[in-house]
């Protein structure tokens, strides 16, 4: 039999009301771990646990916490392999990737565990004399993380480590598609001397996740809500918790844009896309959505995408490949679904669509009974189209043409997503004007829309979040909050505004 998980509160693991079979989407009649799911009152319970144990981690010194930060990085990057190996079976992303992803958590440790001989507050002058002014970041709390199981542990890496750096517990809920990922993680962050209570893992279902955050809301035992998934969802959560007035770190889909300029180094753009549009399947936040091509260029660049395409790889993801299956049967149903929306009005250019089976196999692979799809290239894609529009989250990406920059910028911004976005060019006129153009978090110049390093601020705005960012020292203002001291040593009542020093 495959492995048993179950939610781990205060050290303990807690009894299930419900199980999962998470499956590797490469065969998808392999179970790879049974999971027992919990119930609301679990989810809240675990909130009131980790609201205590906060307490006394608080205490601890950061720094001392930053050695616990270096401990979980030495621990990840000890059982790499292992971790990789991991989440290769259980989401059937490609090995190299799945490494990557590991690297990520170490990355995020490495950056973070000296944050603790810093969290730096500042002083400040003051109106007046013989007062001194402070400020201090002080731990939120309690972060309620949930994350999608497309990055099952480098994502849940970037609020984990500092949310506990900055001396917050945390109740951390993981795609059920991807626990055995995460409960191998959680059992590396605690093997690594984080106190009982201060990081805990709930498996359960959405709607029990909500009813149980709205619950820990009401009591007052969780302050900060991080969260990695569908808009639609984000939007939900961002509703709930504003209405208990706590704020949300909300990181949501993309509709992500290329613009290919007519002096495009072209090779390398089809090389961008063909890795941010089809690696991972296509199921990156950052995923290429749309590539915006100069009209001088157009035919030029789909023809060495479409040839890349076809030379490339996909199969067996714990082998050589550009892309193995889609994740989960949940998102395979609803990626067949989006292609239905391609087939009236558009032109595929890059041969089969749909499912890769016997009937309908790639080159000489029939997928056997793994959830694969075969890539495609949609040309003609006009604005306003659903396919130009909306998330996909697979193997899919559309082309479109412009004529002059401020159009291609246009055309970027019109989903209304804005997470990453990618322009090739040779000039840094363009380049820069494009920057500024943009409502994306991020930009790339001359290199793919995926892939972003751990240090630089990760996010996005409209569809795609609310403007918070991960990652690097931005996400310190998610995890702590400032607190402002005024100490008066001149021995009489001063008053702000009233008692202004003059010259
Ligand atoms: C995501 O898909 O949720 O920038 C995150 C990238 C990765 C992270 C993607 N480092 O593509």
């Amino acid at each position: 039999m495959s492995r048993q998980i179950m939610s781990v509160v205060g050290g303990k693991e807690t009894a299930s009301t419900a199980t999962y079979d998470s499956t590797n989407p490469a065969r998808p009649a392999e179970v790879v771990a049974r999971v027992g799911l919990t119930d609301a009152a679990t989810f809240a319970a675990a909130c009131r646990t980790a609201a205590e144990a906060q307490r006394e981690w608080a205490k601890v010194p950061a720094p001392v916490r930053g050695r616990v930060i270096a401990s979980i990085g030495r621990l990840v990057e000890a059982n790499a392999e292992a971790l990789a190996r991991l989440v290769t079976e259980e989401i059937g992303k490609p090995y190299a990737e799945a490494l990557g992803e590991v690297r990520e958590i170490v990355d995020t440790c490495d950056f973070f565990l000296g944050e603790g001989r810093r969290l730096y507050g500042q002083t400040v002058p003051s109106e007046m004399p013989d007062k001194n002014l402070f400020t201090f970041r002080n731990p939120v709390g309690v972060a309620a993380v949930i994350t999608a199981g497309n990055f099952p542990v480098a994502v849940p890496s970037w609020y984990l480590v500092p949310a506990l750096l900055c001396g917050n517990a945390v109740v951390w809920k993981p795609a059920e598609y991807a626990a055995a990922s995460a409960h191998a993680m959680f059992q590396l962050f605690a093997a690594a001397g984080l106190p009982d209570g201060v990081l805990n893992v709930v498996f359960a279902e959405g709607a029990e996740t909500f009813a149980g955050l709205e619950r820990a809301l009401g009591e007052g035992t969780v302050h900060k809500v991080g969260f990695t998934g569908s808009s639609e969802v984000g939007r939900r959560v961002g509703e709930l918790t504003g209405r208990h007035l706590q704020s949300a770190c909300l990181e949501l889909g993309g509709k992500n844009p290329m613009v290919i300029m007519p002096d495009a180094d072209l090779d390398l753009a089809a090389e961008g896309a063909l890795f941010s549009g089809f690696g991972t399947a296509g199921q990156r936040c950052t995923s290429l959505g749309t590539a915006i091509v100069h009209e001088s260029v157009h035919e030029a660049f789909v023809e060495r995408l479409v040839r890349a395409l076809a030379s490339a790889t996909i199969g067996d993801p714990a082998g050589d490949v550009l892309a193995g299956p889609l994740l989960d049967r949940k998102f395979a149903d609803r990626y067949e679904e989006y292609l239905t929306w391609i087939q009236p009005h558009h032109t595929v250019v890059s041969g089969p669509v749909g499912r890769i089976t016997k009937d309908n196999p790639r080159g000489g692979f029939d997928g056997g009974e793994g959830l694969y799809y075969h890539p495609v290239v949609v040309d003609g894609v006009r604005p306003g189209d659903r396919l130009f529009m909306e998330e996909t989250f697979g193997p899919i990406v559309g082309v479109t043409t412009f004529r002059t920059l401020d159009e291609a910028v246009e055309l970027a911004n019109l989903p209304g997503y804005g997470l990453s976005s990618s322009i090739y060019t040779g000039d840094a006129r363009s380049a820069f004007r494009f920057r500024e153009g943009v409502s994306a978090g991020m930009v790339s110049v001359n290199n793919s829309t995926s892939g972003a390093e751990a240090h630089l601020p990760f996010g996005g705005n409209g569809r795609s979040g609310n403007g918070s960012r991960q990652s690097g020292m931005w996400v310190l203002d998610q995890f702590t909050r400032w607190q402002a001291m005024n100490w008066d040593h001149s021995g009489r009542l001063q008053k702000a505004q009233m008692d202004v020093a003059e010259i």
